[in-house]
């Protein structure tokens, strides 16, 4: 018997494959993703806009809470804006890395990554995207909706966004060039939505160099827990 509804609903039947293409695709999507990494040096060569906007679509697929949807993304492409940005993101992370704001810990964890005030790659990179996390939404009328898991949705909603750009052959970086209250002003976004992060997005650099890190092994990420 159909279940009764107060809302319409819609089949949903996903693709089923035999089991051992489930594990090949599974296996070709984790070398995939495996190859990504967070990219600080790029080129200046143009990026279609068409590329930033398949991302965003990629990333307004994801799922939110109660399909509230609570992120914008703002999308920079001209060179003045871009340089305010710089100049403004780099004025914070001199008060971090000069001014004493990152504390001894912090900086000792950071100290690998080589990173520094120094934010070049946001004026050479030709895209900057900018994720804002809407704390809650507003009626026409003026009062608030109160949005639930914004930062878990949010989150969800930019992993989407840099698989996107990875599987075009972009890179991009997570910048969060704390307190980012600048971007709010330059953006010009309205005072529900909070600055989440800042992605400098286009082609890796031709010389490019990342961290030689390595990933933790599946056994320190992931742990059965049975009944039995
Ligand atoms: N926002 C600073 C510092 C920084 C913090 C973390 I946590 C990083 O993983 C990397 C950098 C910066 O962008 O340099």
């Amino acid at each position: 018997m159909a279940r009764q509804h107060s809302h319409p609903f819609i089949p949903y039947r996903p693709d089923r494959r035999p089991g051992a293409e489930m594990v090949a695709r599974g296996r070709e999507f984790f070398e995939h993703m495996d190859r990504r990494r967070s990219v600080r040096f790029f080129s200046d060569e143009p990026v279609p806009r068409e590329c930033v906007e398949l991302a965003v679509r990629t990333a307004n697929t994801a799922p939110s809470g109660a399909h509230q949807q609570p992120w914008t993304f703002v999308v920079i492409g001209d060179p003045q804006t871009k340089r305010r940005v710089r100049e403004a993101a780099e004025v914070e992370e001199r008060e971090n890395y000069e001014g004493g704001r990152l504390t001894p810990e912090w900086r000792e964890a950071l100290a690998p990554l080589e990173t520094g005030s120094d934010k070049g790659y946001l004026e050479v990179a030709p895209w900057l995207v900018v994720c804002f996390a809407e704390k809650y939404g507003v009626r026409p009328d003026g009062t608030r909706v109160k949005h639930y898991y914004v930062n878990e949705s949010v989150g969800i909603a930019c992993g989407f966004f840099i698989a996107a750009l990875h599987a075009m052959g972009l890179s991009t970086l997570t910048h969060t060039p704390n307190p980012m209250a600048f971007l709010t002003r330059i953006c010009g976004r309205p005072a529900n939505e909070r600055p989440y992060i800042l992605f400098p997005v286009g082609y890796a650099a031709l010389d490019a160099e990342v961290p030689d890190l390595t990933r933790k092994p599946l056994d320190r990420v992931m742990v059965e827990v049975s009944g039995a």
